[in-house]
């Protein structure tokens, strides 16, 4: 079968969308890096939609600061590629061509820092994870004895994360006396704009004290919230894409109906006009976040630890089951809901229940195990933060317990069964570790894994309330199984 690619667009069915201009005009205005599902399916979208509206030369040069697939996939199809909508009712195929080739970082550090600093670039936009920002996920401050910012520190000509690359490209561009670009983090962090600023200040503060401060005059850290659930692809999904396009495709994503992006409206030299085709521009996106990572995020790492633990592979799955159905509307309402502020006119209860609709969506098969990867990184921002807003306020924090029961029964790396789980976070070790010194013990299990700084901070662990309910709920799953436990509270 013959591969997707330029000149083969004309091949594809018509009732797939195809760019509708001309892609030879595109000039790099915004370097990724990070080029995974997401944002071949959110950020890329945008941009996709504003050059179908409006022509214009606002290309993507995609990264990968790790492994070489994504172009690998591409770069024999010109960087095209197709992007699912898939819900119950409707599939909708559309090709996407605002990307116009992809660098692997390792590969050629030094090109990618030159792409960066060439003024033609107005924006560096960033998914590459919570882990990406080698912060300490509790403070938000650069984690300096990370050994890839120790490494980045000593090597700046060849950098390892996002971190070093963005404060290499913008030494590069003081140096030759150019305009700084605007740096748009697209991460579920709370603030991830100045979340991101801050890293880079104190990462370039060790480079060069002269170059922070350029960086802190010329540069903009806008914060966004983005919103659309990817899963990875699968190979099902390529296969049935095949048969669909009467081509392959090795980078085709797969997304759900449903995407947001609200965009705090600060950039250094212009952007798309992304609001044309559906973002939100505003002065500030900070209710935007909270309400998306409490509830959507928040929701998900709920259902990822306590139902991979009952035995379920997908979100779907667990959101068939009637009790988890009901532990997570319960969530929201009485637990996280209870913590938001929402912007004028925003419809918290409507919110929820498409929430739960967009979970429920069996055309997505979203891991729970891909859920689950990182929640050291994640916890902070997706439950403790309400945890503590609860805790003042003296509201419900059951569920956040449970949560975090069924996060340390998942860390303690073997399920159910007996198997073992094959555990994705940059502290499994450790959080192993302590799980095994207190084996059949789950107060010890829970006083261990609390005091876990990096996580739960140092206030968390004096919190009784939190503790004792926590340690009711790991010790019901170690008794009774996480789904009979959750069918006997919820069902
Ligand atoms: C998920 C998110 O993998 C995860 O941790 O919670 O990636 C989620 O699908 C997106 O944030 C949805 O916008």
């Amino acid at each position: 079968m013959n591969r997707l690619s330029s000149s083969l667009l004309t091949a594809v069915p018509a009732d797939v969308q195809r760019p509708a201009y001309d892609r030879s005009a595109l000039k790099t205005g915004i370097v990724h890096l990070g080029i995974g599902a997401f944002h071949r399916a959110h950020q890329a979208y945008y941009t996709e939609a504003v050059l179908n509206r409006f022509g214009g030369d606002w290309g993507i040069l995609g990264a990968s600061l790790r492994s070489p697939t994504v172009r690998d996939q591409l770069a024999p199809q010109d960087g095209l590629y197709t992007l699912v909508e898939r819900s119950s009712e409707r599939e909708r195929l559309q090709i996407i061509g605002a990307v116009q080739s992809v660098l692997v970082g390792p590969d050629n550090p030094a090109a990618l820092i030159a792409e960066m600093a060439d003024p033609q670039v107005k924006i560096v936009s960033l998914t590459v994870t919570e882990k990406g920002y080698c912060h300490d996920p509790a403070t938000g401050n650069l984690n300096v004895e990370h050994p890839d910012i120790i490494h980045d520190l000593q090597n700046l000509q060849a950098p390892r994360t996002a971190i070093g690359y963005l404060v290499a490209a913008l030494a590069q561009r003081q140096q030759m006396g150019s305009k700084s670009f605007t740096a748009l983090s697209c991460d579920n962090l709370p603030n991830n704009g100045a979340t991101l600023s801050n890293v880079v200040q104190q990462f370039a503060e060790r480079v060069s004290p002269d170059l922070a401060q350029w960086i802190e005059r010329n540069t903009l850290f806008p914060c966004t919230m983005v919103d659309r659930i990817v899963p990875a692809t699968t190979d099902e999904d390529r296969a049935h894409l095949a048969e669909r396009l009467g081509l392959s495709d090795e980078g085709v994503v797969v997304a759900e109906p449903f995407t947001q992006w609200v965009i705090e409206d600060r950039f250094v030299d212009g952007r798309p006009e992304w609001e044309a085709v559906g973002a939100e521009l505003v002065s500030s996106v900070e209710e935007y976040e909270n309400i998306k990572l409490r509830l959507l995020n928040g929701s998900h790492s709920t259902l990822a630890y306590a139902g991979y633990l009952a035995g379920f592979d997908y979100i779907s799955e667990v959101m068939s089951e009637p009790a988890f159905d009901n532990l997570i509307s319960r969530f929201m309402a009485r637990e996280a809901g209870e913590t938001l502020a929402v912007p004028t006119g925003f419809d918290l209860l409507h919110y929820q229940s498409q929430l739960r609709e967009r979970f429920r969506n069996t055309e997505l098969k979203h891991r729970t195990w891909q859920i689950a990867m990182d929640g050291s990184q994640k916890l902070p921002q997706r439950l403790l933060y309400t945890l503590r807003d609860q805790l003042r306020g003296r509201g419900n924090i059951d569920i956040i317990c449970l949560a975090v029961a069924a996060w340390i029964r998942y860390v303690s790396g073997v399920d159910e069964r007996g198997d073992a789980i094959d555990v994705s976070d940059p502290l499994a070790s450790r959080l192993r570790a302590l799980c095994d010194a207190n084996k059949g013990d789950a107060a010890g299990m829970v006083k261990a894994v609390v005091a876990v700084a990096e996580v739960f901070g140092t206030d968390l662990r004096d919190e009784a309330r939190f503790v004792e309910t926590t340690t009711v709920w790991l010790e019901r799953f170690y008794e009774y199984g996480v789904l009979a436990t959750v069918r006997k509270y919820f069902g």
